[in-house]
């Protein structure tokens, strides 16, 4: 094992700053797995846990930061299962109890005993009360939670965890209705959206649009493969619908969850049509009958994804189908990269890697 100096960002109080820091090296007991973090990505939620009030979320102090992580196996407990040493890995980051019928089906996102271990403050997942990534070395629970990622580059591999991951189920989710004459709107093409859409042109017939309130982003979405994009703008829905022949979008995937997203949302859809609302921007939805919402329509809040789920993003990945739009800052420079994405000025996903 390399003798490479074991630093963490780690939090160490609710409201304090998160603080680069030298830590021990662990040492794995019973079902553990020792990763050599390659990459780590920078995530928002890593942001509303940085700010989080005393208390509202359901973590001890102090604990490492990152749950979007890729590396090497190095080191296993005596019971480890799954891929070996010297393996190169990503890390399914929602970390559940591991033994109800959802764990057992690889879908911690989604653990049946959450409130119990939220009353025991056991953390969510990697980074999330628990130690995580953003870190030379990272201990994960069981080798069930890693997937073995081949030779797909650690910074390609890490934010697949995660932003891949969680548009992917979102995809998942909507993906019953979406027959040969689907069309998708992806709202907001940032971290997760420019991802759904190469997800979407590589594993469904639809047609994709795309809406954001940012050039660049459009561009970004024109790269990805959306067959239409434009900005959010007053007529935007009249504009959505005339590509549609006016019958309206099948699906709206919506990853800025805003007042004004879901609200184009409810005026794209056409009757019996999809809303999967992935993106957290404090907008709210009326569900009620009659009401604004066309009828047939099923509201999703599709959270992170299954770990079958992350080995069909890791494959889409590896048969190049899916391309992450990456910024790399070296683990010392954490900080900087955290202050960067919370002042909006990080293109595609940030991403730690190990200087
Ligand atoms: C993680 C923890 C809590 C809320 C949201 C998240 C997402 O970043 C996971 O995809
Ligand atoms: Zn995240
Ligand atoms: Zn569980």
């Amino acid at each position: 094992m390399s003798t490479r100096r074991t630093r963490a960002v780690r939090l160490t109080r609710w409201g304090g700053p998160p603080m680069l820091s030298e830590v021990a090296r662990p040492t794995p007991a019973g079902e553990e797995v020792v990763i050599e973090v390659e990459a780590a990505g920078v995530c928002r939620s890593d942001l509303h846990v940085i700010d989080a009030e005393p208390g509202r979320l359901p973590y001890r102090m102090p604990f490492t930061l990152g749950h979007e992580v890729a590396g090497r196996v190095v080191e296993c407990g005596p019971l480890a299962v799954g891929p070996a040493v010297g393996e190169r890995v990503a890390v399914h980051g929602p970390w559940g109890c591991g033994s109800c019928a959802r764990c057992s089906a690889g879908a911690g996102n989604y653990c049946d005993r959450r409130a119990a271990l939220d009353a025991d403050r056991a953390g969510t997942g990697a980074g999330l009360g628990r130690d995580g990534g953003m870190a030379d070395v990272m201990v994960v629970p069981s080798g069930r939670l890693l997937v073995p990622v081949g030779d797909l580059a650690a910074v390609q591999a890490a934010p697949l965890t995660d932003a891949g991951l969680t548009a992917y189920h979102a995809v998942n989710t909507v993906r019953r209705a979406l027959g040969d004459d689907a069309s998708v709107l992806v709202l907001g093409v940032g971290g997760l959206g420019h991802l759904a859409v190469q997800i979407l042109r590589a594993t469904t017939a639809a047609q994709v649009l795309a809406v954001d309130v940012r050039d660049e982003a459009l561009s970004l979405a024109d790269r990805c493969g959306a067959h239409f994009g434009t900005l959010l703008r007053p007529d935007t829905a009249t504009v959505l619908r005339g590509r549609t022949g006016g019958a309206g979008m099948t699906a709206v995937l919506d990853f800025v969850g805003s007042r004004s997203s879901l609200a184009l949302a409810v005026d794209v859809l056409r009757a019996g049509g999809e809303l999967a609302v992935v993106g957290s921007g404090g907008g709210e939805l009326t569900v009620r009958k009659p009401g604004a919402l066309p009828a047939g329509t099923r509201v999703s809040l599709p959270f992170w994804g299954t770990s079958p789920e992350l080995e069909a993003v890791v494959a889409l990945a590896r048969e190049g189908a899916l391309t992450v739009e990456v910024e790399r800052f070296p683990l010392s420079n954490a900080l900087e990269a955290i202050g960067r994405l919370r002042s909006g000025r990080v293109r595609g996903r940030a991403v730690l890697v190990p200087d």
